[in-house]
């Protein structure tokens, strides 16, 4: 896939506010933040979009689930929160490398806009 923001992000070519690293993935606050904790987990494993991940990315992608999580009680937002994966334009994903939204300190309704 080609480059994006993210692995800009991922290579410290540009900025962002990074609250966890590890060795496969990294988490950073979003820069249009639309609650109070908004945050995106993103595989360093570029994967355009969850619809092109492949049965070899399943550990990776429990991994990003549970780090999402962890990181959500980290950030304090007790048990209320969101995780969403954009997938395709029609869905709104904007940024084609595979990216989980925390999203946390406010309420949500259902069903998303
Ligand atoms: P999505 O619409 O699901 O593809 O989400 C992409 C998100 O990425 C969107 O909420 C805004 C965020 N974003 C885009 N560019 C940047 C950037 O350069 N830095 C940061 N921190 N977030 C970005």
């Amino acid at each position: 896939m080609t480059d994006t923001l993210f692995s800009k992000i991922i290579n410290r070519e540009i900025p962002a506010d990074i609250v966890y690293e590890d060795d496969l993935c990294l988490a950073f606050r979003d820069v249009n933040p639309q609650a109070p904790v908004h945050i995106l987990v993103i595989p360093k494993q570029a994967i355009t979009k969850i619809a092109d991940a492949e049965q070899s990315d399943q550990s990776l992608l429990g991994h990003l689930l549970l780090k999402a999580a962890e990181i959500a009680k980290e950030q304090g937002v007790g048990d209320a929160f969101r995780l969403v994966v954009n997938n395709g334009t029609g869905a709104g994903q904007t940024v084609f490398h595979l990216h989980v939204h925390i999203l946390g300190g406010r309420e949500f309704s259902w069903p998303p806009g």
